[in-house]
């Protein structure tokens, strides 16, 4: 596996805590690549294969897909790419998905960035976003909040105590938020 020397790093935060805003700009600025688990899951969905009807249900009812799932389609993404340093937002979600992405793809993060905001504005935000998600109505938000408390959080936790986490305050604006990014990444060498 000649991704074994790659650089990752892990961008979680609650759902609408501004993974996918921020992503783009550490793309621009450190030279990483680009990984979303969430927008490759929708591709999936999208291509119209069999497993995208599965992968819907999931999203819709704001459950975590399967690692076997995602996974693959990391790896694949990680493989096609020349690049060795990723960012790989909104993965992974709970603990299974961890272990699985450690066993698999015998990587550990170089870091993880932990987007941290309040729960009234992570909810505002959903509601504000309107692009036509499946998952941002009513039905959905308090499921995909209840999600990341209960099975995303010990993820993070986990990192923390290996002292991997660099915790922003994710509630203030776009480019206050980035401020704090950049330090993380400026102080990461690689
Ligand atoms: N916004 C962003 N930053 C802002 C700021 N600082 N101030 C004010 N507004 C800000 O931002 C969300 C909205 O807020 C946007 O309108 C933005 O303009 C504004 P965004 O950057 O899109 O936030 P992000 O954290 O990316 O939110 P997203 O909704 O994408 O997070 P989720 O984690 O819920 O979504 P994801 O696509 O990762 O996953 C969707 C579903 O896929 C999951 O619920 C799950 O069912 C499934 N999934 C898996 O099963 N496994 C995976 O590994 C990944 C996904
Ligand atoms: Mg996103």
């Amino acid at each position: 596996n000649f991704l074994h020397d790659a650089t990752v790093v892990f961008v979680l935060g609650g759902p609408a805590s501004g993974k996918g805003t921020q992503c783009p700009k550490i793309v621009e600025n450190f030279g990483f690549t680009y990984i979303s688990a969430g927008d490759l899951l929708k591709a999936e969905v999208k291509s119209g294969c069999e497993v995208g009807i599965v992968i819907q249900n999931f999203i819709k009812e704001g459950k975590i897909v399967p690692s076997e799932v995602t996974l693959r389609l990391i790896e694949k993404a990680m493989q096609q790419s020349e690049n060795k340093k990723f960012i790989i937002d909104g993965f992974p979600r709970n603990e299974e998905n961890r272990v699985a992405f450690e066993n698999i793809m015998k990587i550990e993060p170089a870091l993880v960035l932990f987007f941290d905001c309040p729960e009234e504005e992570l909810t505002r935000r959903m509601l504000n976003r309107n692009q036509g998600r499946i998952d941002d109505n009513i039905e959905t938000i308090p499921k995909r909040l209840k999600v990341y408390f209960e099975s995303t959080l010990p993820v993070i936790h986990h990192y923390s105590s290996k002292g991997k986490v660099r915790k922003i305050d994710a509630g203030r604006s776009i480019d206050e938020v980035f401020e704090d990014v950049k330090r993380v990444f400026l102080q990461l060498e690689c």
